[in-house]
């Protein structure tokens, strides 16, 4: 049976929503995530007409094929460097998703699903501690009413040293609202840093093998988590009568350029510029020199419950204490 599913992204300005939510399809596509290739998860941007309408109706969409041009519109934004989402409205993107290969059978049995992904300004739900920062009431109301009824909820964050930022007060506010709020649907949080190529950039052609081993992602996490205030309440959220469960990962929107394995960024430039073959314009060089990473893992965790190689759970981030005791006093 056809189930929907609605996921909401939320974070600070500039954190990398609408960059991850825009290379989620190609990610998908490029099988560039930790699950295993055997599971085969195929992702298809649909129109609203489609996730609205009932099975029978969706068939007789897809014949008609409605237009698909908002997520195009986001994908194009991106490769041309990303454009800060607009404050006056949030916007709804639809996917159809299936499962084609071997999954556990309570996934196998319950596809597809249909889902709703919601982006918005992060100024609307975590904006800058102080800052005052105008937004229409009825745009508020309708993010705080997506967010209420979203089965999970994906927080984006650069991965920064985070006491440094202005959002963590806002962050912490908005998760304890969230816990107490009693109509809420909330299953699952998943906590996403993104940005994670930039950890590599000196490591040439290394920075792959580095960036694919999990261990590796663990540790950045454990080190990102170590200052966050707001990680207390994302644990209470967990606890029995909490009824949601958490996990952490690391995405790249930009990636890693196919060929060379180093991260998608010419450190030789001045900024971050995306590698591009020399006088070739446009979509196509991107699409040959350019693959996200990860992308998919907070997306196919919100909507499914699955885990990959790069989902951690509590217990997986507070483990190395539990099984390493020696470690701790190392500090
Ligand atoms: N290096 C690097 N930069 C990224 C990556 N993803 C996004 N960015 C950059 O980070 C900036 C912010 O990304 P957005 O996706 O617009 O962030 P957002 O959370 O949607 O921001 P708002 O819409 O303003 O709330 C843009 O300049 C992106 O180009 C990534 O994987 N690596
Ligand atoms: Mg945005």
């Amino acid at each position: 049976m056809t189930e929907k599913l609605s996921i909401c992204l939320v974070g600070p300005k500039k954190g990398g929503k609408s960059s991850l939510l825009a290379s989620l399809a190609d990610c998908v596509a490029q099988s560039a995530f930790g699950y295993s290739p055997r599971l085969r998860p195929a992702l298809q941007p649909i129109s609203q007409a489609e996730f609205q309408a009932d099975a029978a109706d969706a068939r007789r969409a897809d014949l008609f094929h409605a237009e698909q041009g908002d997520y195009e519109r986001l994908k194009q934004d991106f490769g041309e460097g990303g454009v800060a989402t607009d404050t006056l409205n949030t916007y709804e993107y639809f996917f159809r998703l299936s499962v084609n290969g071997e999954a556990p059978p309570a996934v196998v049995t319950r596809g597809p699903w249909l889902l709703e992904v919601v982006d918005s300004a992060g100024e609307i739900a975590v904006p800058p501690d102080g800052a005052a920062v105008p937004i229409l009431n009825d745009v508020k109301a309708k993010l705080a009413g997506q967010m209420l009824g979203a089965d999970a909820l994906v927080i984006v964050l650069p991965l920064v040293r985070l006491e440094d930022s202005a959002w963590v007060g806002t962050l912490s506010r908005l998760l304890d609202r969230l816990a107490l709020a009693r109509d809420r649907r909330l299953r699952r949080v998943v906590v996403v840093f993104s940005q994670y190529e930039r950890l590599f950039t000196r490591l040439g052609p290394s920075a792959f093998t580095y960036a694919c081993d999990p261990a590796v992602a663990l540790h950045v996490l454990r080190k990102s988590l170590r200052a966050a205030p707001w990680l207390d309440r994302l644990r209470a959220l967990e606890q029995p009568g909490g009824g949601v469960s958490v996990r952490y990962t690391v995405a790249s929107a930009y990636g890693f350029t196919k060929r060379f394995q180093n991260p998608n960024m010419d450190p030789h430039q001045p900024g971050e510029r995306r590698f591009r073959r020399a006088r070739v314009e446009g979509a196509r060089a991107y699409s040959e020199y350019w693959r996200p990473f990860l992308t998919a893992e907070p997306i196919l965790y919100a909507a499914l419950g699955l885990d990959s190689a790069f989902t951690f759970s509590h217990a997986q981030l507070d483990a190395r204490t539990a099984e390493n005791p020696a470690i701790s006093i190392l500090g």
